[in-house]
């Protein structure tokens, strides 16, 4: 009886006691609770990469992930230009960055916000936003700097968040054994990831070639048919259902007089546009779980020569893809305008 007393004594000092945790104690998890990420992105293509990448921020604000780096299929010196701005501004100025040579050339299918944003002045002449970098071009090469990131993580702990192109990808699986580890590629992949989470293919018209792997058909096939770990994939048609408003970019974000993702939304369609939030999908699917989506079931993905994908179900399998019905969609667009509009933990 006696020993009942103390257990409930006990249980009831630890509740009162968690109650008077700071939001900044509850912040300091272990690292073991964090998710560690690695963003994949053609950051400065479309304005949806932007508005993922903030979510990215404001999930490390929260202490749920670790964003271990950002690695651009975007060609050029503005795309990292642009996430080191990025970076600075939300206050994690030290997420390494990898860039890639002899990429996809995409950059004239879209207004290059990163760009535009990059070379925004002051009233003074001087750059607009603060840069943490001084020589973008010395940046390592994407796939290379996997090599070191992954080599320094626990078996099965990282979960890569690919919402561009697969160049970098197909790349890093053919790397060689190096100076981070003994391993190949391949092997290091399946030895380190956990989930490959894409903003990839078309799963309702078979007629619709995705931009993603259209882009690069050959490293999409690759990374489809040959990556070793379960691959989740968000399709143009989730996104396509969710628009990001623009009425929320115009309202939501006075307290900033200065905010880049803002100014890179104004950058990249005439205002006001609300925008299909197809990259937002993928990171909300890895951090918050499956619970807003319809997953698959198990099976496997097949790009075609155009740029197809098609799905076979299959009892082994581990790729899926994710839906949503009318009620799912409504209910992510609010939960990313809630995110995306929340202050950053940096902001003074
Ligand atoms: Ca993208």
């Amino acid at each position: 009886m006696m020993e009942n007393k103390i257990y409930w004594l006990s249980l009831l000092f630890l509740i009162a006691f968690n109650g008077c945790i700071s939001k900044e104690q509850q912040n300091e998890q272990p690292d073991s609770k964090k998710q560690k990420i690695i963003f994949e992105t053609d950051l400065g293509n479309d304005i949806d990469d932007a508005l993922a990448l903030d979510m990215l921020y404001k999930y490390q604000d929260a202490g749920d992930i670790e964003l271990l780096g950002i690695m651009l299929n975007k060609e050029g010196a503005h795309p990292p230009e642009f996430t080191d701005i990025m970076n600075s501004w939300y206050g994690y100025p030290d997420i390494p960055i990898g860039i890639i040579h002899n990429g996809v050339e995409c950059e004239h299918d879209a207004t290059n916000y990163a760009k535009c944003v990059s070379l925004m002045k002051d009233e003074n002449g001087g750059p607009k936003f603060q840069r943490y970098l001084n020589d973008h071009t010395a940046l390592p090469e994407a796939h290379l700097l996997y090599r070191e990131l992954l080599a320094q993580q626990a078996d099965h702990s990282v979960t890569i968040i690919s919402v561009g192109f697969s160049t970098n990808l197909a790349r890093l699986l053919d790397t060689s054994p190096d100076e981070f580890s003994k391993l190949t590629g391949q092997e290091l992949v399946a030895q380190k990831v956990k989930l490959l989470c894409t903003m990839a293919g078309c799963f309702n018209n078979p007629e619709w070639y995705e931009y993603n792997v259209v882009e690069d058909i050959p490293a999409a096939k690759k990374v489809f048919s040959e990556w070793p770990t379960p691959l989740v994939t968000s399709p143009f048609e989730v996104g396509m259902a969710i628009h990001y408003p623009a009425t929320s970019i115009e309202n939501d974000f006075k307290w900033a007089a200065e905010h880049p993702l803002v100014d890179a939304y104004r950058c990249y369609h005439e205002m006001p546009y609300d925008r299909p939030t197809w990259d937002l999908t993928s990171v909300l699917y890895v951090v918050e779980g499956p619970s807003y989506f319809n997953v698959s079931e198990a099976g496997k993905i097949e790009v075609s020569d155009q740029g197809a994908t098609t799905f076979t179900p299959e009892e082994n399998g581990n790729r899926h893809y994710l839906s949503v019905d009318s009620l799912q969609a409504e209910q992510i667009k609010q939960r990313f305008i809630q995110l995306i509009t929340q202050q950053p933990a940096n902001f003074e």
